[in-house]
């Protein structure tokens, strides 16, 4: 039998958490074999009903849940992580200005990255999906200098399934003819989904849609501001798709994505397309082993080259601004 690895999760009692605990659980993330340990981190307030969570993921019984831990203390909740999902952060209050949010998420992510470096597993895969997770991550990743900053990654694949399902829509494919999909940049509202490398039954997504006003004044909009529309339509922001989106990254990362594909991670940048280095980014990935690149060689037209580099500005902005508040 093969031996459990153990994965942490924050924020584990609130929507996202309610949906990953459970498919981690049945094997969603690292398939049918591998029975997993989870470890559940969230803050004082909350724990009581992390303790339900907790009884309903028991009365699941399922076979590969080898084990659970439930704490407020993430040098407790890291302790030996292979894998790390963190959720938790805190939202944006009224009146709250994004560099407020920034410096509140500080606060999280300096002592998280810290809690990691000193007691996860060295090989710790880390996924930041609590917003503004892009910088979230940028300051887990600082506050961890013992941990190589390529086991450091947030959170772009919703978006990327997101444009895939669009899409799919707009050209009456599967989602399974379409490929090469990318999400450039930051998870905000400047993020560009790019058709121009992108494939449908193996032929170029942009080509085939010919529809410069379609993509432009729809396609991407609407990518861009999915999770507003989802909000206002559901009244609650999106849980069950970000929690797939986040089985999605791991178990790519884990397990490799398949020859003629790639994803969208957002990932620190070596420099590649002009992309400042250390910003943490969102590019074109394969994975292999247990590593992810950068998809290389892509040509950059003067559109994309324009979308690209807004999306990059705002991110330098968001890394100088918690530069300034020194927390990385
Ligand atoms: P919820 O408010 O339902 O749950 C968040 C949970 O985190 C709460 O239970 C809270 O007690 C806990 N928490 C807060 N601070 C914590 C800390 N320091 N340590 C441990 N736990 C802590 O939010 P939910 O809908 O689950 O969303 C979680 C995060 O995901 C939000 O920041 C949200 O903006 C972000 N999202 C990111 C997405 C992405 O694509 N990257 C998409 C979905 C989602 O909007």
């Amino acid at each position: 039998p093969t031996s459990p690895v153990r994965v942490a999760v924050t924020g584990a009692a609130g929507q996202i958490g309610y949906q990953l605990l459970f498919r981690i659980a049945s094997g969603g993330m690292l398939g049918p074999d591998q029975p997993v340990i989870l470890q559940m981190l969230e803050i004082p307030p909350a724990m009581d009903a992390l303790k339900g969570v907790v009884m309903e993921l028991d009365d699941c019984a399922f076979p590969l849940l080898a084990g659970t831990v439930q704490s407020d203390d993430p040098n407790v909740a890291f302790k030996d992580a292979d894998y790390a999902l963190l959720v938790g952060s805190r939202p944006r209050g009224p009146g709250m200005e994004r560099s407020d949010l920034l410096e509140a998420n500080g606060a999280i992510f300096t002592v998280q990255g810290k809690a990691l470096n000193d007691h996860a597993s060295p090989d710790v895969k880390v996924l930041v999906v609590g917003n503004p997770a892009n910088t979230n991550c940028l300051i887990a990743m600082n506050n961890a200098p013992d941990i190589p900053d390529e086991q450091f990654t947030a959170m772009t694949r919703l978006d990327h399934n997101r444009a895939m399902s669009q899409l799919a829509a707009k050209t009456g494919a599967s989602v399974n003819d379409i490929k090469k999909m990318t999400i450039w940049g930051n998870h905000s509202a400047t993020q560009y989904p790019d058709l121009f490398h992108c494939e449908v039954d193996g032929k170029n997504a942009a080509a085939q849609v010919d529809d410069q006003t379609w993509l432009e004044d729809d396609f991407i909009p609407t990518v861009q501001k999915r999770g507003a529309a989802i909000i206002a339509a559901r009244g609650a922001s999106s849980a069950a798709s970000a929690a797939s989106a986040a089985l999605d990254h791991m178990r790519d990362w884990a397990l490799g994505t398949p020859d003629g594909d790639w994803v969208s991670m957002a990932v620190p940048s070596d420099g590649s397309y002009g992309v400042p280095e250390g910003l943490l980014s969102s590019f074109p990935c394969t994975t292999a082993d247990g590593k992810w690149s950068i998809v290389q060689g892509l040509d950059i037209d003067d559109f994309s080259r324009g979308r690209i580099d807004a999306t990059v500005a705002e991110l330098a902005e968001e890394r100088d601004t918690v530069k300034d508040l020194g927390l990385i």
